[in-house]
């Protein structure tokens, strides 16, 4: 290996790079050092964890980092998933001294074989999307070995659900024009992500955007207003709509004061779905509604959209599953790590 770096860490053949897929959220995110992590983590100046131990530590810079060192030359540095965070570790590397290397330098040290349940646990934690996941994931191990693997059964409702927290789920809001349905996309968002405007038929394509509601990364989806549309656009437009929703996971059924949300053709209406009353400050819903909100100002806002984002995770991932102490088969059909 080259030594591309002068002063501390010069000596020290090792060199870093981000492994967890870039561009994406995530509950937590992978930098791996390689080569001679003993010297790297001398650099660093942290103590070095046995093989197939992890370790939290609190880092001035970077924040919380789990340590986890999978082999004699391979090490995983995880902070949280979030762009600051990330960005946070980088300097920090960079600063350092130690060599960035291209992405995907140094698989040679990335075990092939997850067979062990830790390594199974830490491989699911970095391709995790959900903050959510994170301590559900490192209470595995411990779990599986305090029940035995022989006496716990598979549950796949509950597995379907906990693999919501891995893999983001789609969330597909629908009601008619002009209700408020990019307000409430925009105000779970955090941001600007879809025009609003006082104007029947604003949004004209599908806006999706990865959004964090209530722990849980969910793909979400604004759609145009369903309404009977004048032109042929507009009707495609629909029908996209209806189309979307059909793969979703869950469908937001928005309506207002005065207008219900709508039939949903019969092949939606088994999909799990929220009545969800927006523009609550105009009057009541007038339709059952599961939540009703006011989006109108700012203080109204923050309540409405953490209110809406609690009850889309409970549906998804509901609080019994995640409270739910049994061990969780969180791997992929047929990968079964050794239980021990
Ligand atoms: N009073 C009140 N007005 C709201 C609220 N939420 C949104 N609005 C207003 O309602 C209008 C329509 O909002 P949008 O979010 O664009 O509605 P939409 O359902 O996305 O509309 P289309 O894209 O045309 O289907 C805008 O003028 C918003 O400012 C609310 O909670 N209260
Ligand atoms: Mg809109």
């Amino acid at each position: 290996m080259k030594r591309m770096t002068e002063g501390p860490a010069a000596a020290v053949e090792a060199a870093w790079t981000v492994c967890s897929p870039r561009g994406t959220p995530g509950g937590i995110a992978v930098f791996q050092i390689s080569g001679d992590v003993a010297g790297a983590l001398g650099v660093l100046g942290l103590a070095l964890p046995g093989v197939g131990r992890v370790k939290l530590i609190e880092h001035e810079h970077a924040g919380e980092v789990l340590l986890a060192r999978w082999g004699e030359g391979c090490l995983h540095l995880m902070p949280h998933g979030g762009a600051a965070a990330v960005r946070r570790c980088a300097q920090w590397l960079h600063a350092s001294g130690l060599r960035e290397a291209a992405p995907g330098w140094g698989r040679e040290f990335w075990p092939e074989a997850h067979d062990d349940i830790e390594a199974a646990m830490l491989w699911t934690l970095s391709r995790a999307a959900s903050p959510l996941a994170v301590d559900l994931l490192l209470a595995q191990p411990r779990r599986w070995r305090e029940a035995g693997a022989h006496e716990t059964k598979p549950d796949p409702a509950r597995e379907a659900a906990l693999a919501r927290l891995i893999e983001p789920p789609l969330v597909v809001a629908l009601g008619g024009a002009n209700i408020g349905k990019s307000t409430l996309a925009n105000a779970l968002a955090g941001r600007g992500v879809s025009i609003v405007a006082d104007e029947a038929g604003t949004t004209r394509d599908h806006v999706g955007v990865m959004l964090e509601v209530d722990g849980l990364v969910v793909r979400y989806m604004d759609t145009p207003g369903l309404r009977d549309a004048p032109d042929a656009t507009e009707r495609e437009s629909v029908s996209l709509s209806l189309t979307a929703a059909m793969g979703a996971d869950l469908v937001l059924r928005c309506g207002d004061h005065a207008c219900p949300p709508p039939e949903l053709p019969q092949e939606l209406a088994a999909k799990p779905s929220i009545a969800v009353g927006l523009r609550g400050d105009l009057g009541p819903p007038c339709f059952h509604a599961n939540v009703a909100v006011s989006l109108k100002d700012e203080s109204h806002r923050r309540a409405g959209a953490a209110q809406i984002a609690r009850e889309i995770r409970r549906r998804l991932v509901p609080d019994s599953v995640l409270l739910n102490p049994a061990p969780w088969r969180f791997w992929p059909p047929g990968a079964a790590p050794n239980l021990g």
